[in-house]
């Protein structure tokens, strides 16, 4: 029995991440969410938990993992024996760590920025951030166009890590009608055992995304 708790809220697309994987592995957690809004965040008690003052946290046993690629390869890596999410090939985990520093760089600055500047209206440039995604969706479009999965023959945590943001692309304003691969990608994603939703924000809600 296990004793994991992620700390997270829950529109944001990195706890997302970590919460989806959790259900992908069948593994039980309890979720706890950080009220962002009041800066629970950057309080003492989170600070102890990671000193970015960012969510997701993941706590193990006592033990604290922050940043949601690295829970990705802590689950993947703990609680996954059949090794198909972060199999053990150099060759492979090279490939992954590509699509996971992709999630981290032009998906988070693309995609994500834009969906934060609709939804939450931070003081973000809009028209870079789609000019990102633009340039990042058009090549993971190319990329998908004779694969199924991001790095692999199969699902990986490189699926795992990019899914949430591009699948709520167009809370920012992203037509992902332009890629076509990119959907067909994102419905397989979708139909995997375990997979949950992030929740729509009245953003996609109001213009029936
Ligand atoms: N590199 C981090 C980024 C996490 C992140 O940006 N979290 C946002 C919510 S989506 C957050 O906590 N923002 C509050 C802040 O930065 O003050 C990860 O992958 O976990």
């Amino acid at each position: 029995m296990n004793n994991l708790k992620l700390y997270g809220f829950e529109l944001s697309g990195h706890s997302h991440r970590a919460s989806v994987f959790l259900s992908l592995l069948g593994l039980k957690a309890k979720i706890i969410q950080v009220d962002l809004a009041s800066g629970e965040h950057k309080q003492a008690d989170f600070l102890a938990k990671n000193s970015f003052g960012q969510v997701p946290v993941l706590e193990d046993n006592g033990q604290f993992i922050a940043d949601s690629n690295a829970i990705l390869l802590y689950l993947a890596t703990t609680y996954d024996p059949s090794r198909q999410w972060y199999p053990e090939s150099p060759q492979q985990q090279a490939e992954i760590q590509r699509f996971l520093s992709t999630a981290a760089g032009p998906v988070a600055f693309g995609p994500a920025r834009a969906r934060i500047k609709h939804v939450f209206n931070h003081e973000l440039d809009l028209v870079q951030a789609h000019q990102v995604s633009e340039q990042i969706l058009t090549a993971l479009n190319a990329h998908l166009a004779k694969r199924d999965w991001l790095a692999a023959k199969h699902a990986t945590i490189a699926d795992v890590a990019n899914y949430s943001y591009i699948a709520h692309a167009p809370e920012g304003g992203i037509d992902l009608n332009l890629y076509p691969n990119v959907q067909a990608w994102l419905n397989r994603f979708e139909q995997l055992p375990g997979f949950v939703a992030m929740p729509k924000t009245y953003v996609a809600l109001q213009t029936k995304l």
